[in-house]
């Protein structure tokens, strides 16, 4: 069975064209990759999709057709999903390929917070099914967004409990400087409450006290994989860590 592969991540973080650019890539390889869009609000996307929500539904159409506002309307498409979601599995069982890059609706809440995307994972298989979660470089700029970010990718990874990779997106726009302290924060707790001190101007507990360990513990807080979709910069880092987390799942199925 194809490898599934959800990006998921604030809006504007980089997901669509991260899907592209992890096919591109894949197709360097010599790998069969396709891609797959749940955002029914997507529009001018960088790339084709194989699979795509809108040739079920769309935003505009759930508008009109509901008289809702904008925000209520995609909440209405994000809770169709669950009702599309056995014929969209089905569809793409229907392709032989290696890979499978899901893009996620543009604001992560209508994916993280949905009962309907728990309906997806499992209608689309949660055995070699993995998540990258895209961390905000405007974000994690600074001590304060980086943990936020962080958090965020938790969250994530406490609601599906399938493997999660958290990453550094768009990191060709970080200067050096910068990227190496993020990176760092998220190597060192005792750099991140460091910096967190400098930022507030008062002491922190927050990056050494038992939440942060535990966040530790369950594989939320890790090393960030950084990653570049302009010129496909650590996608060989990520598929190797997809590759490892899903073997290690596969390892635990068999014992
Ligand atoms: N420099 C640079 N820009 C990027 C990169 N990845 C994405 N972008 C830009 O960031 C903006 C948002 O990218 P998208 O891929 O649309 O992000 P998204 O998370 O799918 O956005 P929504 O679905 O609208 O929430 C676009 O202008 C992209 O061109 C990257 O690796 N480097
Ligand atoms: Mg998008």
């Amino acid at each position: 069975m194809s490898k599934r592969i959800y990006i998921i991540g604030t809006a504007g973080s980089g997901k669509s064209t991260a899907v592209h650019a992890f096919q591109v890539w894949m197709n360097t390889q010599g790998f069969d990759a396709i891609t797959v869009n749940l955002d029914p609000g997507a529009e001018n996307l960088v790339y084709n999709p194989d699979v795509d929500i809108q040739d079920w539904y769309t935003l505009k159409e759930a508008m009109e057709d509901t008289a809702l506002g904008p925000n209520a309307a995609q909440i209405y498409c994000a809770d169709m999903l669950a009702l599309n979601a056995k014929e969209v599995g089905d569809t793409i069982r229907g392709f032989e390929t290696d890979y499978v890059f899901i893009d996620t609706p543009g604001q992560m809440e209508l994916f993280t917070f949905r009962e309907s995307s728990k309906v997806i994972v499992e209608e689309f298989g949660r055995e070699d099914a993995m998540m990258a979660f895209l961390v905000d470089p405007i974000l994690a700029r600074t001590p304060s967004g980086f943990v936020s970010s962080i958090m965020l990718s938790a969250t994530t990874q406490f609601r599906f409990s399938i493997p999660l990779a958290t990453v550094l997106s768009k990191v060709d726009l970080l200067p050096e400087k910068d990227l190496e302290k993020i990176l760092e924060w998220s190597r060192s707790t005792d750099a991140l409450n460091t910096s967190l001190e400098e930022e507030s101007g008062s002491p922190i507990i927050l990056a050494s006290s038992e939440f942060f360990k535990a966040l530790e513990n369950v594989g939320a807080f890790r090393p960030l994989l950084p990653i570049s979709s302009l010129n496909l910069q650590g996608f060989e880092d990520l598929y190797n860590e997809i590759q490892m987390a899903l073997e290690a799942g596969e390892d635990l199925a068999t014992d």
